[in-house]
């Protein structure tokens, strides 16, 4: 399989993650594409390319500007207002405070474009993320010219990003990016399956109301689990999009055979839709002994879904989300795509 890969990742390397009330050491580090590279090199995944540099067009067409602008600059500005440490948004517009309006400060725009204040924005955050993005392109670029399948090994991740949105460890919404390159270079349908522990809600909100794109996703329901504000089983689209949107929240503890039973589902709505192009936010945190997570698949269930997703036939581009059990996620992550190899 190919595999798209730069080391620009390492430019997001955060201090910071504020957790438990605390400042902890970021759990989406480097070391995580570290760990994945290690293991396709160990296994014999030796197809490895840069990127190609697309530019800004292709973020443009799921982001806004404005937004864009925001994360260029935001570190700038941060260190120009006199901040020792890194950025993290404290104040929001929150219900009942509803003035939708971009501030002056940029502890008022952190917090207008910020979802959840985990995720500080630090030195080089920009430069990762926009690098990240080109990952996914040229992953969907290189599916498009024909290639059974590729794999973008994005990091920083993407699913929580929104259309002017970051937070969940996400700035740029790769799968979503990728997506959409699969369109403007001629896919007319395509679906997104988000098997990350935590729902896609970024993805799910770029997509809502357009049936080009069909998004589904199998989650940590959100009343246990981050993002907690949407992923429920009732977002089924809106408009044109109504009936092209589909969430499987699942509880605490869930083992394999009820994922996979919610696997299989999707898989049968995705053949039903008939898409020409596949995207995968991959996120290994469903494993049994993800720190952040709580469902149970084993290394041998990553191989077993794998093989699920390489019998569907479809053009595939796997995108690189979460997964935080460091020291499994190469073998997790190579697991699924070798069951996918071997189908
Ligand atoms: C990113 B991805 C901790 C809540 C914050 C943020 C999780 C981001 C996951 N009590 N957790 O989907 O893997
Ligand atoms: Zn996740």
């Amino acid at each position: 399989m190919k595999i798209i890969h730069t080391d620009r990742h390492r430019l997001r390397a955060s201090k910071t993650e504020l957790s438990g009330g605390e400042l902890i050491a970021p759990h989406e580090c480097p070391e995580r594409v570290e760990h994945i590279l290690a293991e396709l090199r160990k296994r014999g995944h030796t197809d490895i390319v840069e990127p190609d540099d697309w530019g800004m067009g292709p973020i443009l067409r799921v982001h806004d500007a404005d937004f864009v602008d925001f994360l260029q600059t935001c570190w700038a500005e941060w260190k120009a207002d006199g901040n020792a440490g890194e950025a993290i948004a404290t104040t929001w517009p929150s219900r009942r405070m509803p003035r939708m309006k971009v501030p002056r400060h940029i502890d008022g725009k952190l917090g207008y474009y910020c979802l959840a204040s985990e995720t500080s924005i630090s030195e080089g955050t920009w430069e990762a993320a926009y690098a990240a993005a080109q990952v996914a392109v040229t992953g969907a670029k290189a599916v498009k010219r024909g290639e059974r399948a590729a794999f973008a090994l994005c990091r920083p991740p993407g699913h929580h990003a929104a259309q002017d949105m970051f937070g969940g460890y996400c700035f740029l919404n790769n799968a979503a990016i990728a997506a959409q390159s699969f369109r403007d270079a001629g896919a007319i349908r395509v679906a997104v399956l988000d098997v990350d522990f935590h729902h896609g809600n970024g993805t799910q909100a770029i997509f809502y109301d357009r049936d080009d794109v069909f998004f589904l996703s199998i989650h940590g329901d959100p009343d246990d689990a981050f993002p907690h504000f949407l992923g429920g089983m009732d977002e089924t689209g809106e408009g044109r999009g109504d009936g092209f949107n589909a969430n499987y929240p699942l509880p605490p503890g869930c083992p394999y055979d009820k994922w996979s039973e919610a696997l299989d589902d999707a898989l049968t709505r995705i053949m039903m839709y008939s898409p020409d192009a596949l995207v995968i936010s991959l996120g290994v945190d469903t494993f049994e002994r993800d720190p952040i997570s709580f469902f149970k698949l084993t290394s041998d269930d990553f191989t077993d879904y794998g093989r699920k997703l390489g019998k569907l036939g479809l053009p595939t581009l796997f995108v690189m989300e979460g997964g935080y059990a460091v020291a499994e996620i190469g073998v997790n992550t190579v697991n699924v795509l070798e069951g996918f190899e071997n189908a």
